[in-house]
């Protein structure tokens, strides 16, 4: 696709995906399949290659289970997640500033020019999940929650560019009363009504090491959906503090309460972070937090079908919250048996990592293959019927499986 100019994003409105964010009828139809299931229908919407949408306003693409074979996710197959329909359809550089204010003693007005030149560039790879990914497969193993029915396709591994998040505080000052730190993009609500899409976190955690402001995306421009101008960048954890089109930072000395913090992307807070069957129902909740170990296969998709006697390479990627991949298990018998896969090239703590196992089916049927990965401190994924639930379908990390046929 051309590069489209992002001061004027509204110049690709040829595509469908541009009117569809204006808002402009488009004719809708539901497109189910012969169970009856809503089947999304597969849009190119500006920068991006066609993608699943399960909505388009606001704009919710999955990229498809094929990306799992690669270690980074190309922008344009990047998966979009809003939850506001009213995004800006134009930024321009000339005048957008990023705000740093509240109790710090100089507040800053930066433009993107000055996150490039004011302060150290630093690259870090790393995993961006949301905390609903895979939200579907609660379905399968009797569990369904309400959300977005994402199958894997909610996350992505990328190279980000930027400035630290600590360098940044610095430059401002923060005051000696500051415990909170909030965070906020350009988009807006539809009605007053809507909570607005605001973050926050412990200034400790504000000032501690990894977090950046990012500028850039696998060497390009991040893109339009996925945040464009900056977008925050907090390895390990899950993305949905990660804020996009960034546009204030505000130092706080007391926590605000707010819908997005305090209700979505909560957990009950206990070990198992799930709902224990015949427990309180009026639990405690904690926001989401640090990524659990996981691992996806990219190849074979499900259904392939496959000759006797071939050989395949079966592959996919693992992370965790930047532990560190012990181990990928394989099983080509429904989880009978276990062997172990091929670890490649360590790319980084926070990043994807690539497993392979070389297959050569010998007997013609369905066969189920599954995977399943352990950290270097020991977390390992639940089977699928062993995993915890809570209501809000987050954190999903059961074994993946995926059929296929040799024929
Ligand atoms: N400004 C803003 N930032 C946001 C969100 C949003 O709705 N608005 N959604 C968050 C959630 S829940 C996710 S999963 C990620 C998605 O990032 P992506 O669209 O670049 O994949 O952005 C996060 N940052
Ligand atoms: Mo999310």
């Amino acid at each position: 696709m051309n590069k489209i100019n992002r001061r004027n994003f509204l110049g690709a409105g040829l595509l469908l995906g541009a009117s569809t964010l204006l808002g402009k009828e488009s004719s809708k139809k539901i497109i189910t399949d012969t169970t009856g299931e809503f089947v999304p229908p597969v849009i190119a919407f500006p920068e991006k290659k066609p993608m699943k949408t399960i909505s388009d306003r606001p704009p919710l693409l999955e990229s498809s289970r094929d990306i799992f074979t690669k270690t980074i996710t190309p922008n344009d197959q990047f998966f979009v997640r809003w939850h506001m329909p009213d995004i800006p359809m134009y930024i321009d550089l000339e005048t957008f500033r990023l705000e740093v204010k509240g109790s710090v003693e100089k507040p800053l007005s930066l433009s993107v020019d000055d996150l490039k030149s004011k302060f150290e560039p630093v690259e870090i790879t790393s995993v961006l999940q949301c905390g609903g990914n895979s939200r579907k497969f609660y379905a399968s193993s009797g569990q369904a929650t309400h959300g977005v029915q994402w199958g894997h396709g909610a996350m992505g591994c990328a190279v980000w560019k930027g400035a630290r998040l600590k360098d940044i505080l610095a430059m401002a000052g923060v005051q000696a009363t500051a415990k909170f730190v909030g965070l906020n993009g350009l988009e807006k609500p539809a009605v007053d009504e809507t909570p607005k899409f605001f973050r926050e976190m412990e200034i400790d955690e504000a000032l501690s090491g990894d977090i950046i402001v990012a500028y850039s995306m696998n060497g390009e421009d991040i893109p339009y959906l996925n945040g464009f101008p900056l977008k925050l960048i907090i390895p390990g954890h899950f993305s949905d503090s990660w804020v996009k089109m960034l546009s204030e930072i505000t130092v706080m000395d007391e926590y605000r309460k707010s819908f997005f913090m305090d209700v979505a992307y909560t957990v009950p807070d206990n070990d198992c972070e799930c709902v224990i069957s015949g427990g309180d129902f009026e639990y405690k909740r904690k926001p989401i937090a640090v990524m659990k170990v996981k691992s996806v296969i990219g190849y074979p998709t499900p259904n392939t079908v496959i000759k006797k006697g071939s050989r395949i390479n079966v592959t996919g990627i693992a992370f965790d919250q930047g532990k560190g991949i012990k181990e990928v298990m394989i099983s080509l018998d429904s989880g009978k048996s276990w062997g172990a896969t091929t670890l490649q090239k360590d790319n980084g703590k926070y990043a994807y990592r690539q497993w392979n196992y070389s297959w050569e089916p010998k007997a013609k049927g369905e066969y189920t293959i599954m995977v399943r990965a352990i950290n270097r401190i020991g977390n390992i994924q639940p089977m699928p019927d062993e995993i915890g639930w809570n209501a809000g379908g987050y954190q999903y990390n059961g074994v993946d499986a995926v059929n296929v046929k040799i024929v």
